[in-house]
């Protein structure tokens, strides 16, 4: 699922496109970084040098879309592309020339007396359409109402529909122009900035800098990066201020808490290593820096891996590679390590205990052009390298397998089997490595384009310009407000969310992404993943016209990269009005009425090692707000051997999935989706109900709320019905769904009522109902302990922070955070609650799951429940008519503007 190779800031790495690629290129080189947008500008370079002798369309110049001729196509739609001849020179004779201007002046009458009739019945259209209105009623009641009238014509509406292009003749583009948004606003100062502001970069440079000078980090290396004994930072984030001082500096106007940097430093460079977190701030104030941990108590061993060890892996993987090269030139069609056409995957858990240090790692072939097309293509070789402590000339690599044969204890004693015959062996057909970049590059096959796949697709546009404000990165829309966050190891989120003046939620933001595989191979069969180890926050540009519309407003997010010891800054974060292009709500009935679905999206796209991760946070104009977290990417595959001695005897199929390409084999695992919220409905003091949704008879459905019923009454006609009954959960506890016994989950203030008595509230409402069907007996169950329940219910504790342990990857079998340890019987009646919502799904790949695994979704809902008197949609215009025409509403009409198009090239800025 991850990889630290992402996380090495500058691992050299020579890529070839064939020449046949359709990019026309050779061989060129660049420094790789996949999660490091610094290096983006590196590769920019690079780029920038090979494009100029490429003839890609989005580098001709005839591609801008801002050409005059296409002045009439604008106006039947806001996007436009100009034709990409548009610019296309051509030497003329004067015969031509005479020719073409003679013709120019023939069409150009010809078009102006066209224009002229074409303008006489457009004028005269509007007398027809107001009657046609007026028989639309009859017509409608003719049909008894039911399809929507033929005839009508536009509805009286707020503004113009049309801007005043007539005397334009094409040359007035800018009239046409959708109106310009407000500016994005950002504080100046650091102490200016809101409480639950992201860390930035500079101020993460400031945070550097201070520890360099208190002698808690080492300077960082002139340079390179800095290697086991130093002792650099891993990570930064913002450390989200104490609950009860962020909210009487909220609602009271108290003093600010501050803002602080949660730092999590590797300490190589101490007697005795360990890792160690400091609390430093407040940011733009007179700094400190408080570790929250005793020296020691955090092993050396259960840090994170990071690219320094990395490089020390693949050391050793060398070494072990360099004495098999036969077999590896035998078995994987002349292939060899390192340079020769291989790579390698390290995967995890790197041992169960803290104190243990191990790296399974396979060997893998390289994909031209991608970092990890590579894991769809491992190989039947794996080993461990030993690696604990700081000391690499201790590490040593063993327990080789080559086609699940093994253990051998070294690599000498493997390459000896493998050449006296005592071993199955494989081989690779000459020429496969060449079918790689066709097979997993993921861009368009121009074999046969599907018809009309070559026009451009619908867009959207924004009409009056945005319809939100951002300030820093508080955004608001629709009397929604939120500050969007995120942090480096755990990912996206929302900070206090209001929604008409009230407080909903004071966080929701994702924790982690667990994920188990099964497979039978020597190493993917024990990987097991814990995202936010590696970081869910390693943020990078967006994919502008893939991951959000072109109208999104981009936002910063910075990271800390450990290899380069530098912040990193990148447009990660899309805000965007999304139109739903469908009914929030609709009624046909004596009238004819409705609402557009618009919704406002805070997306963060991300990779995480093979994986890319998109998460919204959506909000609605009713009140619902919405979480999602969807999966792309490549699979982490396992090598399908035709002759496992285990498959099936179709050998399509083994017991963890199914064969998906020539040597690939679909690995089976879930994603669990992690999220801490904590909804705040009117205050902290809530409950938490869970509605039993039931069925039974009658009698024992009323003796729910009344007992001394005895008769069922008789206009009851059967005796079995549905009804709900209420628990309010009285101590923290685990909760799982099941389709076979539904239940609603909900968080009420039962001080404040609505209109109709009832205690207001929202409910969570999961997308799916996954549950983890992995024993405890399994070592990852307790440090995963969260997949284990689509919602956990405990009291807020400042010191329980997430729903995983930072370390628990690399310890599982004596995690930290287990959010098992969390649920021990507190009280939660009228209190300050958390709820742990997990979603998931399973993932047992097919082939359509090569080279790209396509939209995996989940997510939860938040919806009012009970917390408004009645539809919470009523304060916005809305599409009504009545058959009278006694009523008509109608939203603000958009107008025919345009909004140019951008030219989109992720490696051009
Ligand atoms: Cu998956």
């Amino acid at each position: 699922m991850f990889s630290t190779i992402d996380r090495f800031p500058f691992v050299p790495y020579t890529i070839q496109l064939p020449h046949r690629s359709r990019f026309g290129l050779g061989h060129f080189s660049y420094f790789y970084h996949a999660r490091d947008a610094d290096c983006v500008k590196g590769q920019t370079e690079n780029r920038r040098k090979h494009t100029m002798s490429t003839s890609h369309s989005f580098e001709n110049p005839a591609f801008s879309g801002a050409s005059d001729e296409n002045l009439p196509d604008q106006k039947k739609s806001p996007y436009y592309l100009a034709s990409p001849g548009s610019s296309h020179s051509s030497k003329m004779s004067t015969r031509s020339l005479y020719c073409a201007a003679l013709t120019g002046i023939i069409v150009f009458a010809l078009g102006l007396g066209l224009g002229f009739l074409i303008g006489y019945f457009a004028y005269k259209a509007p007398g027809e359409g107001t009657s046609a209105t007026g028989n639309s009623a009859s017509n409608s009641a003719t049909m008894n109402g039911a399809t929507t009238p033929s005839g009508s014509t536009r509805p009286p509406t707020t503004q113009s529909t049309r801007p005043p292009t007539s005397a334009c003749n094409g040359v007035c583009k800018e009239e046409l122009k959708c109106p310009q948004s407000a500016p994005i606003t950002q504080s100046e100062s650091s102490s200016s900035r809101g409480i639950f502001e992201m860390v930035t970069a500079s101020e993460m440079e400031e945070v550097y800098e201070f520890m360099v000078q208190q002698g808690l980090v080492d300077q960082r290396p002139s340079s390179g990066s800095p290697s086991l004994q130093n002792t650099y930072i891993y990570s930064i984030s913002l450390y989200l201020p104490n609950k009860d001082e962020a909210i009487s500096h909220l609602d009271e106007g108290l003093a600010s808490p501050g803002r602080y940097a949660d730092v999590h430093v590797h300490r190589g460079n101490r007697n005795v290593a360990d890792i160690m977190e400091y609390r430093v701030g407040p940011l733009g104030g007179a700094m400190t820096a408080t570790a929250l941990y005793n020296d020691g108590e955090l092993p050396y061993n259960s840090r994170p891996r990071d690219g320094i060890e990395w490089d020390g892996i693949t050391e050793q993987v060398t070494l072990a590679m360099s004495i098999l090269r036969p077999l590896l030139m035998e078995s994987f069609d002349g292939a060899y390590y390192p340079e020769g056409g291989m790579t390698f995957h390290p995967q995890a858990p790197p041992g169960l205990l803290p104190e243990e240090r191990e790296t399974r790692f396979v060997m893998a072939l390289l994909v031209d052009g991608t970092a990890r097309g590579r894991d769809l293509h491992p190989l039947p070789l794996t080993g461990t390298v030993r690696n604990p402590g700081t000391d690499k000339s201790q590490w040593y690599s063993y327990n080789f397998y080559y086609l699940n044969q093994g253990p051998f204890r070294t690599a000498e004693e493997l390459l000896e089997a493998f050449q006296n015959g005592t071993i199955r062996k494989f081989a690779m057909p000459r020429g496969h490595r060449q079918t790689l970049f066709e097979t997993t590059f993921p861009k368009q096959d121009g074999n046969k384009p599907r018809d009309m796949s070559n026009k451009a697709p619908p867009r959207t546009y924004e009409p009056a310009g945005r319809r939100y404000t951002v300030h820093d990165h508080t955004v608001k829309w629709m009397d929604w407000e939120f500050t969007v966050f995120g942090s480096q190891l755990r990912g996206p989120g929302v900070m206090n969310v209001q929604f008409k003046g009230e407080r909903i939620v004071y966080e929701n933001s994702l924790n982690d992404v667990g994920l188990i595989y099964a497979s039978d191979v020597s190493s993917g069969a024990n990987t097991v993943y814990m995202d936010a180890t590696f970081g869910l926050g390693e943020w990078q540009n967006v994919i502008i016209g893939v991951d959000c519309p072109e109208h999104a407003t981009l936002l910063d997010a910075a990271w800390w990269n450990m290899g380069a010891q530098r912040s990193v800054s990148a447009k990660a974060i899309c805000i965007f009005e999304m139109d739903g292009q469908e009914a929030i709500w609709r009624r046909k009935d004596r009238f004819a009425a409705g609402l557009r679905n618009t919704y406002l999206v805070a997306r963060f796209p991300m990779s995480v090692g093979n994986y890319d991760y998109t998460i919204d946070f959506r909000f609605y104009l009713d009140g619902r707000m919405q979480s999602t977290g969807m999966a792309s990417g490549f699979i982490q595959a396992s090598f399908w051997d035709q002759g496992n001695p285990h498959a099936g005897n179709d050998k399509t199929t083994d017991p963890f999935g199914y064969r998906v390409s020539e040597y690939t084999h679909g690995a089976l695992h879930d994603h669990t989706f992690g999220f801490k919220v904590d909804l705040d409905i009117l205050g902290k003091k809530n409950k938490f109900e869970v509605i039993h949704w039931k069925a039974g008879n009658v009698l024992d459905a009323l003796k729910t709320q009344n007992n001394n019923i005895t008769l069922k009454p008789p206009y009851y006609l059967y005796n079995e019905t549905r009804f709900v009954e209420w628990e309010t959960l009285a101590t923290e506890a685990g909760l799982k769904l099941s389709y076979a016994n539904p239940k609603i989950w909900t968080v009420v203030n039962e001080e404040h009522k609505n209109k109709w008595g009832v205690p207001r509230g929202y409910r969570i409402a999961p997308m799916s109902a996954y549950g983890q069907v992995v024993p405890d007996s399994h070592p990852a169950m307790g440090a995963l302990s969260f997949t284990k329940y689509q919602c956990a219910v405990t009291k807020r504790k400042e010191d329980e922070r997430f729903i995983t342990g930072s370390y628990d990857q690399n310890r599982m079998a004596n995690p930290t955070g287990s959010l098992e340890r969390m649920l021990d019987g507190e009280n939660i009646v009228n209190e300050d609650l958390i709820t742990w919502v997990s979603v998931g799904f399973i993932h047992v790949p097919t082939s359509e799951d090569v080279p790209m695994t396509a939209r995996v979704e989940t997510g939860f809902w938040l919806k009012p429940w009970n917390y408004f008197d009645t539809t919470a949609v009523f304060d916005v215009p809305q599409y009504v008519d009545t058959m009278d025409h006694s009523i008509t509403e109608r939203p603000p009409a958009p107008t025919d503007c345009y909004q140019p198009v951008k030219e989109n090239c992720y490696f051009c800025n």
